[in-house]
Order: structure tokens, then C-alpha cells, then sequence
């Protein structure tokens, strides 16, 4: 018995000091419940009372030292795991990091909310409405009769006969109009929709911001004075303003309003085609038949609107010469703002 417990603590040692020695199975094969040594300690009972402690001492001492290896194995394969570990994640501080993809105002966006800054700024409201609105606020609300050109079915997108896609933000303005008693304050920027084939200047789908004033005693000088105001935080501070005659079936009188032109202040160049003058918006005074639709009685309240189209403003600041590239979503067009 003292042969056998010396053989399994000698196969043990080696078994344990072998390359690749697996432990657990080594430590179940030797010192487990149905392991070896256990198996030897099970046949003391036939020994004699002279050998039996002997026996038992050896076997204890057996048990131990192979513990003790067992012990300093798995401590040293726990380093060596670790070191292995740390090894294979070494960290090179020096390689240049993940960027991460940053997103950007679009530059529609970007102007949409400068001019409402600017208005905001002025003590005017934002005012939002539907885009599928009815006829009656898109057209005989603004004084365009039925049988206007406006309202060709070729530039109209109609749902029903009555229903269409706002080709304008005004129908807003007169929501709130017809809603509120002045004085009143405030733009409609936001969507507008118009049966237009694609191309450099024109899409289906595209933007405007309208502005609309009524009071007491409001006149064209504050109209001046508010597109003059905007011009200049707008295109910078040396720009000028210029009205010509125009004519709009919602205001009366009208006019189309010209910015000096802000990449040569007026000398003419490429992007004012020569002219020193760039045609920005359309304005005038609410016509008597807008506000008296409305419910707001001409004889008491007077008022100003115009209307501008975002993207042209975009275009022109910065210098985009094709209306496409704002509706692509080609990232490399869009990070440069
Ligand atoms: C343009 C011209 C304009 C208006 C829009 C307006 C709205 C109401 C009453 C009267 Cl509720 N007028 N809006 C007035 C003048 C011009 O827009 O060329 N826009 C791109």
C-alpha cells in the first residue's frame, strides 16, 4: 500500500508538471471522490492496527503535496492566462481614434432658422398651419378668384376640388387672421408644394417664409423699414434695399424688393448678373378684401406682408448653382455648411 501511494504521488507530480497539463481533469483523476488516492484510503480498513496510522500519515502527506502542486499549478496558469491576456490587448495609444460621424444643420434648415432668429429678434411669432389645406385659404382668402391663373390645375397639386397641397404659406397667415383680432405679428415658415418639372431653380417640393404685419396705422414706411432691418442682418450690414411695382392679388400695392448685392455691393458682378441688385421677395400692403375676408375690418387696421423663397436665399449665399443639390443628400455636399 506504501508502494501505491508513493507510484500515484510520483505519476501525479509528472502527470501536473507536463506541458499542457490539464489540472482539473488531473486534480478529479487523483484526489476526486472516485480518484486514486481515495481509492486507496477506502482499503485501510484490512491493514493492521500497527500500520494503519503509518499508512494514514502517508497518505495524508501524499494528498497534501499533491494539493500543494495542484495548488502552485493553477496559480501560475492564472498568470500566465493573465499575461497572455494583456499581451494580446496591448493598447497603442498613438493610432488615431474612431472618429465619430458628427451630423450637420442642413443648409435649408440653417437659413430657415437665421430668418426666424431675425423675426423672432423683430417681436414676431411663428405661426404653423397644414400642408394639405383647404382651397379656400390657399386662394379666395387671399382675394385669387376662381378663375386666376394661380390656380391652374397644371401648377396646383389638388387632392379633391376643394383640398390641395398649400402652393404657398399664406393660407396660414390667414388661419390667423381669421382666428385673432390685431395686432398681429408673425411668419409662416415651412413647406410649399407647386406642379413644377425638376430642374436648376425648380422643384415640386420647396420652401417659403412669409411675414405679415396688421395694426392700427401700419404703413409701407414700416414694411421698408422691416425688409431694411432684415436685408442688412441677413446679407450683412452695408446692404441696401430696393422696391419696383409689382403686382400681387393679395396685396395692394405690391412690389418686388431687391438687396444690393452683397458679394459686390453694387458694382455688378457674376452672381447679380451685372445688375448690383438681387430680387429677393415679394411684399406689399394686405389687400382691404384679405383682411375684410378675414374678419378684420380694412377701415380700422392696416397691414404689411411679403414673401420669400429659402431656397433661392440659400442659393444665393451660398453660391449653389444648382436647387438639386439641396434635395440629394450627398453627404459631401452637405458637410460643407
Ligand atoms: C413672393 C411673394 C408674397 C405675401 C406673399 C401675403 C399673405 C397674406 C396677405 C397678403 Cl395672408 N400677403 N403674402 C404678400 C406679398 C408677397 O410673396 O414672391 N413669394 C416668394
Amino acid at each position: 500500500m506504501k508502494d501505491t501511494l508513493l507510484k500515484i504521488k510520483s505519476e501525479a507530480l509528472a502527470a501536473l508538471a507536463a506541458e499542457n497539463a490539464d489540472i482539473e481533469t488531473l486534480r478529479i483523476k487523483y484526489l476526486g471522490k472516485k480518484g486514486e488516492l481515495t481509492a486507496v484510503l477506502r482499503g485501510m480498513g484490512k491493514l493492521t492496527p500497527e500500520e494503519r496510522p503509518v499508512i494514514g500519515q502517508l497518505a495524508n502527506d501524499v494528498r497534501a503535496e499533491i494539493e500543494a502542486e495542484i495548488e502552485k499549478m493553477s496559480a501560475s496558469a492564472k498568470t500566465a492566462a493573465l499575461e497572455a491576456k494583456l499581451k494580446a490587448e496591448k493598447l497603442d495609444v498613438t493610432v488615431p481614434g474612431t472618429k465619430i460621424p458628427m451630423g450637420k444643420c442642413h443648409p435649408l434648415a440653417l437659413v430657415q432658422r437665421q430668418l426666424e432668429e431675425i423675426f423672432l429678434g423683430m417681436g414676431y411669432s411663428i405661426a404653423e398651419g397644414p400642408e394639405v389645406e383647404y382651397d379656400y385659404y390657399n386662394f379666395q382668402a387671399l382675394n385669387i378668384p376662381k378663375d386666376h391663373p394661380a390656380r391652374d390645375t397644371q401648377d396646383t397639386f389638388y387632392i379633391t376640388e376643394n383640398i390641395l397641397l398649400r402652393s404657398q404659406t399664406s393660407p396660414v397667415q390667414a388661419r390667423v387672421m381669421e382666428n385673432t383680432q390685431p395686432p398681429i405679428k408673425i411668419i409662416s415658415p415651412g413647406r410649399v408644394y407647386r406642379s413644377d418639372a425638376v430642374d436648376a431653380t425648380h422643384s415640386p417640393l420647396f420652401h417659403q417664409c412669409e411675414g405679415l404685419v396688421v395694426d392700427k396705422g401700419i404703413t409701407m414706411g414700416d414694411l421698408k423699414g422691416t425688409l431694411e432691418m432684415f436685408a442688412k442682418t441677413m446679407f450683412g450690414e452695408d446692404t441696401r434695399i430696393r422696391f419696383r411695382p409689382h403686382h400681387f392679388p393679395f396685396t395692394e400695392p405690391s412690389a418686388e424688393v431687391d438687396v444690393s448685392c452683397f458679394a459686390c455691393g453694387g458694382k455688378g458682378c457674376r452672381l447679380c448678373k451685372g445688375e448690383g441688385w438681387i430680387e429677393i421677395l415679394g411684399a406689399g400692403m394686405v389687400h382691404p378684401n384679405v383682411l375684410r375676408m378675414c374678419n378684420i375690418d380694412p377701415e380700422v387696421y392696416s397691414g404689411f406682408a411679403f414673401g420669400l423663397g429659402v431656397e433661392r436665399i440659400v442659393m444665393l449665399k451660398y453660391h449653389i448653382d444648382d436647387m438639386r443639390h439641396l434635395y440629394e443628400n450627398d453627404i459631401r455636399f452637405l458637410h460643407q455648411f
